[in-house]
């Protein structure tokens, strides 16, 4: 039971001009492709190959490094495709606003907070919106790290995340990570983001 590569629901250009088709491009058919058969390789003929993604990355300190870096970035790579759309922008609305209010004081603090937790990730890694007990927090991990992680400094569902490697965003944006995290508030589809809300 190999994991498969997903299939974007848009265009490699679709997210232009805030993310660049070649970028896209390069990132899905290279990197994404990378983790997928590398972490298909991890785990072959072992016990791990019947797992779904979510048990690997809840138990990943048993686990190799390996599986650790791949299956992360397998997963990590599905949801950042799946909260982005050419349609997306603007604000979320409903429970997930009200959420986001009660929990960082209105959309504009929440922005700030998430912006920060993604500028100030020193070196590679990832900014995530999480669910924790009905809560929402923000936080970072490094390299393909990430929330459901049983190591994870801060546990939780992720329900909107920011690649920050630089292969997200140099083509482009070069050593300006700021601009490329504005850019990107221009491209999240808030009804997915609302969806891993629940
Ligand atoms: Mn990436």
């Amino acid at each position: 039971m190999a994991f498969e590569l997903p299939k974007l629901a848009y265009d490699y250009n679709a997210l232009e001009p805030y993310i660049d088709a070649q970028t896209m491009e390069i990132h899905h058919s290279k990197h994404h492709a990378g983790y997928t058969n590398n972490l298909n390789n991890a785990i072959k003929d072992s016990e791990l190959e019947n797992k779904s993604i979510e048990d690997l990355l809840g138990n990943i300190s048993n686990y190799s490094v390996a599986v650790r870096n791949n299956g992360g970035g397998f997963y990590n790579h599905k949801l950042f495709w799946d909260i982005m759309s050419p349609k997306g922008g603007g604000e979320p609305s409903g429970d997930l606003l009200n959420a986001i209010d009660k929990n960082f004081g209105s959309f504009v603090d929440f922005k700030n907070l998430f912006n920060k937790a993604a500028a100030t990730r020193f070196g590679s890694g990832w900014a995530w919106l999480v669910k924790q007990e009905g809560k929402l927090l923000i936080t970072s991990t490094p390299n393909q790290d990430n929330p459901l992680m049983d190591l994870a400094e801060v546990k939780g569902t992720p329900i909107l995340g920011l690649d920050v490697w630089e292969h997200a965003y140099y083509l482009k944006y070069q050593n300006k990570r700021p601009d490329y995290i504005e850019a990107f508030w221009n491209v999240i589809d808030w009804d997915q983001v609302a969806k891993r809300f629940g």
